[in-house]
């Protein structure tokens, strides 16, 4: 199988993705042609967005709200989920799906989940694949969603710049968090939930933990995802750190 990037360009132009996912798949299953095909493909410098944290965050949310702002900006945006294998997160994935249900059928935005099968190392290098692929098709922002706080979401996230680290005030004590090698690669923290009690207190603690940061541009931003509290000020955060 074979295609022609300025099919799919001028496909997605006209909100047609049928070809674009078809491609993805061709990637994500490195059939026959598949290296050969990257190659030919010619990036564009957009925002590539990562965005993680622990389970039920609010990260799926936050990525509709954003979704909403860009598309506001007549944006054109592609969402890549990556699902972990695990039966334990199918409810999870149907919750994304209600939740960004209100733009899977928006013309101005493509959303597409993947399956990590386990296969780590793989899945990396086809993630970095599979956006470059987004990046050279038109779309003005490429937004990737991982779930989890391991070894492995740090690595899908280091495709993206800016990483983004959703948190939540009941995260106080998660030592764990800290040590998850995630608080090095992340850009932007954003602290999700503050509607919660205890949410002041908890993001004096993140900026305390982060002022040891030396010499890396941090930036904390505090949303309430559901109401779109603070989503404005994320995005502004965002095209800032993709401009310098
Ligand atoms: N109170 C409150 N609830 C929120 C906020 N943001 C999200 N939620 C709720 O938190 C729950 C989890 O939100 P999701 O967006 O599915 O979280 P997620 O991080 O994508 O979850 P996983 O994909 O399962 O890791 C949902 O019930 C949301 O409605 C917020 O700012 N405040
Ligand atoms: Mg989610």
């Amino acid at each position: 199988m074979q295609f022609a990037i300025s099919t799919i360009i001028d496909e997605v132009k006209n909100a047609n993705y049928l070809n674009l996912s078809k491609c993805i798949s061709f990637l994500e299953n490195q059939q026959v042609g598949s290296s050969d095909f990257v190659l030919t493909l010619q990036p564009n410098n957009i925002p590539v967005i990562g965005i993680t944290g622990p389970p039920g965050a609010g990260k799926s949310t936050l990525i509709a709200a954003l979704i909403g702002a860009l598309v506001g900006e007549g944006k054109k945006v592609a969402v890549l989920s990556v699902d972990p294998s695990s039966i334990l997160h199918h409810g999870a994935l149907l919750g994304d799906r209600i939740r960004m249900r209100e733009w899977y059928l928006h013309p101005m935005v493509y959303i597409r989940s993947l399956a990590s099968r386990g296969h780590l190392g793989g899945l990396i290098k086809h993630i970095g694949d599979i956006v470059n692929l987004l990046k050279s098709v038109g779309f003005d922002f490429v937004i990737l969603e991982t779930v989890g706080v391991g070894q492995s979401e740090v690595q899908v996230v280091q495709v993206a710049s800016p990483t983004i680290l959703v948190l939540v005030p009941e995260a106080g004590d998660d030592i764990q968090m800290m040590k998850s090698g995630l608080f090095e690669v992340a850009n932007i923290f954003v602290v999700n939930k503050t509607d919660r009690p205890e949410a002041q207190k908890f993001v004096n603690h993140l900026k305390h933990a982060l002022s040891e940061r030396v010499g890396v541009k941090t930036d904390i931003v505090e949303t309430i995802a559901n109401t779109g509290v603070g989503v404005s000020e994320l995005l502004q955060v965002i095209k800032e750190y993709h401009e310098h």
